[in-house]
């Protein structure tokens, strides 16, 4: 596998709305991620993947992009993304922008053309198809609920596709002129000195063509996405959008990828892969259902390693994996994979212990590293995100009550990681002198990075050990590129893997559950190089771990 300048680094995901408000509106913005530079860097961030910054009339918060080539006013303006750019390289920080290019906003101006003139040159930007006696094209249902099919404006006869809000028109790939205005502008992005792109929702751009019905799966008689995205492949597009844009920089790209199979996965990451990596999408989709989130079991702790190692397994000699506990899409991570009660600080060490110590980039969600939590939503008023909207009502129509509909929802809810980071325990958490645009997590004087930075054994310095031990020139190689071999697989609730360098051999443990558990060492420990709690217990080749205790150690 050749070697990359991005293997080594630790990323960093911030969603801008949310991270640091600079003139009181109650929005984040460009100058407030400016300001926690110097916080990034002490964490030992390395790439900043900010969620979309450009301008955007917000239906999906800024994934409706209606203009490319300009910062929306809410977070500044391009002088401030100048500078963030600069003052981040002088940090030897690199600045990742999302790259949302399966569809625009019904606001950019591609679309209003569309609508003016659809049999024009920009109708053809678009999936747009006459509508007959009311039949649509395909009975697709739109990632966040109802048909993907939208009657377009003015146009009674004709309808657009839009396979997520109907704010979101797809843009037509099919089309080369399409592409051309992409590469264009990823270009041009990438000449102002951006380190590279996440790409968004990139395995929707291929659509199975002609358009037709596929078996419903809710009563609704709509069928997932999945089902008509599994007939096609991305390959040219996905190989041309890396040659013409991302090779020519050596830019750093990675792909939100879902549902991607072994056979396939050297296409996306190997060493000529469509992008530099994709994140590991293994443990947030355990369990979901076709139902919808009412419907979701909470993962348990052999379930999560088992989707960690075979991940491990596929990616291995293939390429790199990014590996995340959460993001803006998913609720807080260890509200997601620990056990309801059992949310504490050291459970939280022990989960960011495998987050960062198997093989992979790790990408961290801004608040991951203070371990924020999810939030106790008590009414439907607090939530803005449209897709926990959706699946609300869709849990209303499966019978549950307003309340229990609530509590199910609101554990999935992609607002929990969205509501402002809680820097302090001062009003609003630090983050604005304003009112928030969402609200502060209320557990925000428990849990706020002012005292974790003050607390040695807190979960924030924990997360700036793990990172330190991952760029420590001794273990480095190991850790990076070291291979991860599963051990003691059949103890419950436990989950443990040497990483085998050239000539060193780390373990690690979790003890994935509040009870002990003993393992027998297979040989000597030469040095413990980190413990989230509590003692280390050897007697002879007995190793007692405490309830969610997790070490690493180098091995003889
Ligand atoms: O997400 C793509 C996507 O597939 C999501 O609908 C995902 O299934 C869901 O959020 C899981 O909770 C990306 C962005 O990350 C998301 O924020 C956007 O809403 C979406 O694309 C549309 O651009
Ligand atoms: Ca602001």
């Amino acid at each position: 596998m050749k070697k990359k300048w991005w293997h080594e680094k630790v990323a960093y995901q911030i969603y801008p709305k949310s991270f640091c408000d600079t003139n009181g509106d109650g929005v984040g913005d460009l100058r407030g991620i400016i300001s926690k530079l110097d916080y990034l860097k002490e964490l030992g961030v390395d790439l900043v993947w900010i969620s979309p910054i450009y301008c955007s009339p917000m239906a999906d918060q800024g994934y409706d992009i209606s203009d490319y080539y300009n910062i929306d006013p809410l977070f500044g303006n391009m002088e401030d993304m100048d500078e963030l750019m600069a003052e981040a390289k002088k940090r030897d920080i690199g600045i990742v922008m999302d790259l949302v290019v399966n569809h625009c906003s019904d606001e950019h101006e591609w679309f209003r053309k569309a609508c003016e003139d659809p049999n024009g040159k920009y109708g053809k930007y678009f999936y747009i198809e006459e509508v007959k006696d009311g039949k649509l094209p395909s009975n697709i249902r739109s990632y966040f609920g109802g048909s993907c099919w939208e009657a377009l404006p003015g146009h009674p006869d004709k309808y657009y596709l839009h396979l997520f809000h109907k704010k979101q028109p797809d843009l037509n790939w099919e089309n080369p002129e399409v592409r051309e205005e992409i590469f264009a502008m990823v270009n041009w992005w990438l000449e102002k000195g951006l380190a590279g792109f996440r790409i968004d929702a990139i395995i929707n751009v291929k659509k199975s063509l002609p358009w037709k019905n596929y078996p419903a799966d809710r009563d609704d008689g709509l069928s997932y996405v999945g089902n008509m995205l599994k007939e096609v492949s991305c390959h040219d597009f996905l190989t041309e959008l890396r040659d013409r844009t991302f090779a020519k920089y050596n830019a750093f790209s990675v792909g939100e990828v879902f549902d991607e199979h072994e056979d396939t996965l050297p296409d996306f990451i190997g060493d000529d892969g469509y992008f530099s990596t994709m994140f590991d999408m293994s443990t947030a989709v355990c369990g979901a259902s076709e139902k919808g989130w009412y419907e979701r079991p909470h993962i348990t702790a052999n379930e999560y390693r088992d989707a960690v190692f075979s991940s491990q397994k596929k990616a291995w000699n293939v390429g790199f994996l990014s590996n995340i506990i959460e993001n803006h899409d998913q609720p807080r991570g260890v509200s997601h994979y620990l056990p309801d009660g059992e949310v504490n600080d050291t459970s939280k060490k022990m989960l960011a212990t495998l987050h960062f110590m198997v093989r992979g980039i790790p990408f961290i969600y801004q608040g991951q590293e203070i371990g924020m939590e999810n939030v106790d939503f008590t009414s439907m008023d607090q939530i803005d995100d449209v897709m926990t909207h959706d699946e609300y009502q869709v849990a209303l129509r499966a019978g549950l009550s307003p309340e229990e509909a609530l509590e199910s929802v609101k554990k999935m809810s992609r607002d929990n990681a969205r509501v402002p980071f809680s820097w302090d325990a001062s009003e609003y958490a630090g983050f604005t002198t304003g009112k928030p645009w969402l609200m502060n997590n209320p557990d925000y004087t428990r849990i706020n990075l002012a005292s974790q930075r003050q607390d040695e054994h807190s979960v924030y310095q924990y997360y700036r050990q793990l990172i330190q031990l991952r760029k420590n020139p001794e273990y480095k190689d190991t850790i990076v590129w070291g291979k991860t071999v599963p051990v003691y697989t059949d103890q419950d609730n436990l989950t443990a893997f040497y990483r085998q360098g050239e000539d060193q051999t780390l373990l690690v443990i979790a003890n994935y559950q509040k009870e002990p558990q003993t393992i027998t060492l297979e040989a000597d420990v030469k040095n413990v190089l980190l413990n989230n709690c509590g003692e280390f217990q050897q007697k002879e080749k007995k190793l007692q771990l405490e309830g969610y205790q997790a070490v690493v150690l180098e091995m003889h």
